[in-house]
């Protein structure tokens, strides 16, 4: 039987063959399975791609045994509501969003290459977490071997630039200048299909732009002038990883991009939990819960009842019932 396939899966498709290193394909493969609709008519797939993860989990440690395990620097298994890996040229400030914004311990340093290794931690939206990944940085059209294979697994990639600094033009152009070697472009929409371009394979990207260090003398000249200069459709965002200025607007915005939602579970006649919001694709339906409230359970689902967008309180919805952001659901298994 053929498999329908959902965008995202194709998406995590279209990244495993792009992928250039063992860490990459493997965490591609690992997303296929996880986007793979769990039906009878996919079991083949299903175990196709486990015996594909199985090799390529063979191949890491087999490069890791002969020195090839830098590679793995970069690689950080996805949390939260997505994975936003940072982008750009040295001192521009990577590390101090990153600290501002998460409790993961970076190093904030007024001298170039402070960061050498991929270091996540967890933002927030309200109660969305939302990952960021702090990165080394690029430089002079360069990066270390295997970085770009995590810019291709971002689910975001924030290209950070540093408003204070006279090559601020050449901060935006060259780390796209490097996405583009790839084959990778980022765009300023939610992909919600997978995209290339028919012509050169490109895979697009969410991406965004944090223009840094906005608290320095003339830095809102800068950006209004940069913005004018660069015509480019990519949302940019004026924030200081000093001030806190502009930071609860970009995580807000990271946000909208992700294209999830927000659903919380409640138990018959318990208050929902609250403290924890289950994240799906926007799109999501009760079915999509269901399985990350429990897999197994999900399939035995009787009822559900739906608090929030479109519903009348309490009432009784369908499997299929598509959810909003924010709503809440009780699962009667
Ligand atoms: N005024 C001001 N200074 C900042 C801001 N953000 C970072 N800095 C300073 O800029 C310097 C570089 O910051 P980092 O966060 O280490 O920069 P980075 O991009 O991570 O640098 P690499 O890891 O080398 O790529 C430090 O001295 C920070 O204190 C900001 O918003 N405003
Ligand atoms: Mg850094």
């Amino acid at each position: 039987m053929p498999v329908n396939q959902s965008p995202e899966y194709t998406k995590a498709e279209l990244r495993y063959r792009a992928a250039t290193t063992p860490a990459d394909k493997l965490a591609g493969l690992e997303e296929m399975l996880r986007m793979v609709p769990k039906h009878k008519g996919s079991e083949k797939l299903q175990s196709q791609l486990k015996q594909k993860i199985k090799a390529a989990r063979e191949d890491m440690q087999h490069k890791k045994k002969h020195g090839g395990g830098h590679r793995d620097l970069f690689a950080v298994s996805k949390q939260g509501a997505g994975q936003v890996t940072l982008l750009g040229a040295a001192n521009v400030g990577k590390s101090a969003i990153v600290q501002a914004l998460t409790d993961a311990k970076v190093e904030v340093a007024d001298f170039p290459f402070s960061t050498h290794a991929a270091v996540p931690g967890m933002a927030h939206h309200e109660d969305a977490p939302i990952q960021l990944v702090d990165m080394p940085p690029v430089m002079d059209g360069h990066a270390q071997p295997g970085m770009m294979g995590a810019y291709r697994l971002a689910d975001i990639i924030l290209l950070v630039v540093d408003l204070s600094a006279i090559d601020l033009l050449d901060q935006f152009e060259q780390p796209l200048a490097l996405l583009a070697e790839r084959h990778l472009r980022l765009v300023s929409q939610a992909v919600l299909k997978p995209t290339t371009d028919p012509d050169d394979e490109t895979v697009l990207l969410r991406g965004l732009v944090a223009a840094n260090k906005c608290d320095t003398p003339g830095a809102m000249d800068n950006f209004e002038g940069m913005k004018e200069l660069l015509d480019s459709d990519l949302t940019m965002l004026p924030v200081s990883a000093e001030t806190d200025e502009g930071l609860d607007k970009l995580t807000a915005t990271i946000y909208d991009l992700l294209h999830v939602i927000r659903v919380y579970s409640k138990k018959p006649g318990k208050p929902p939990d609250l403290t924890m919001p289950f994240i799906v694709p926007k799109g999501g339906t009760v079915h999509d819960v269901a399985e990350l409230v429990h897999r197994e359970l999900a399939q035995k689902l009787k009822t559900a009842r739906a608090w929030g967008t479109g519903v009348h309180d309490g009432q009784q919805v369908h499997q299929t019932h598509v959810l909003s952001d924010k709503d809440v659901i009780e699962l009667h298994f």
